[in-house]
């Protein structure tokens, strides 16, 4: 095996036992970004192999919020498989997860094949529909502590996402209020208009960077495109409720 097989299962391992792991970086500080995304690919085939599909791909960082949030600046994916969807309105098990937060998203489903270095108005014109999400995300890092190779070797912190109804993909989304709720209190106010200045952006990104290896969007995927604030700290016990400007909201529960 490989120093970045290694790198994978320990992940890998981590995230099945909820586990955190120290950064990678700080036994191998040499670890380029292209290794970090060769880390995630097989992260993901350690998946794959115990019978999850995937299903689209995750933006990062897209926001200023973000950025701050975790000290990276540098916009990042990941990939989304069956097994991170969860049911909307339902119970979400803390102890499943090391630290998981939770962030308002937006999501887009693929209409028509996008790779490589596309327009805004290609990317629009390759979408079937946008939706209300939420993603969880959980590093698997030590105190949710980590530099960039250490995030992207780590699915980019993916870990659950919650998808509400489609919209029209006519919808105009490029400034939409946005209002993240814990047991009826807002924690997180914002506006689509956080993520990159139009969340087509970030699409834009994903379409660019999944073919620099070798990948594509492909119709039916998911794509979300990175929070638009910071993330909220799940705790059991609470409601999180997340409502979008005409597009209605997402909601789950967090259990024990
Ligand atoms: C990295 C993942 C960032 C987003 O939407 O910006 C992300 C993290 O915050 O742990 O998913
Ligand atoms: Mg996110």
């Amino acid at each position: 095996m490989s120093s970045l097989d290694t790198f994978a299962a320990t992940l890998d391992d981590a995230a099945l036992t909820a586990s955190a792991t120290p950064q990678i970086t700080a036994t191998y500080p040499d670890l380029s970004v292209d290794e970090a995304y060769e880390v995630q690919l097989k992260l993901l085939q350690l998946r794959w192999a115990r019978g999850e599909c995937r299903v689209g791909y995750k933006m990062g960082l897209t926001s200023r919020a973000k950025m701050i949030q975790v000290g990276v600046s540098e916009i990042i994916w990941g990939r989304l498989t069956d097994a991170m969807r969860q049911e909307e309105g339902g119970v979400l098990k803390r102890s499943r997860f090391v630290h998981p937060r939770v962030e308002p998203e937006i999501a887009y489903i693929i209409g028509k094949p996008l790779a490589g270095n596309v327009s805004a108005a290609e990317a629009l014109a390759a979408i079937e529909a946008i939706a209300p999400a939420m993603e969880i995300i959980d590093s698997r890092y030590q105190n949710f502590k980590f530099a960039l190779p250490d995030v992207i070797a780590d699915n980019s912190s993916s870990s659950g996402f919650y998808v509400g109804s489609w919209a029209p993909k006519s919808t105009d989304v490029t400034n939409l209020g946005i209002i993240m709720e814990v047991n009826g209190r807002p924690v997180q106010i914002g506006s689509s208009a956080a993520i990159l200045g139009n969340p087509i952006r970030s699409l834009v990104s994903a379409a660019r960077l999944v073919a620099g290896v070798g990948e594509s969007l492909q119709p039916g995927d998911i794509v979300l495109a990175g929070a638009a604030t910071a993330a909220h700290a799940l705790t059991p016990g609470e409601y999180i409720r997340t409502s979008f400007q005409r597009l209605g909201h997402v909601a789950f529960s967090v259990g024990a």
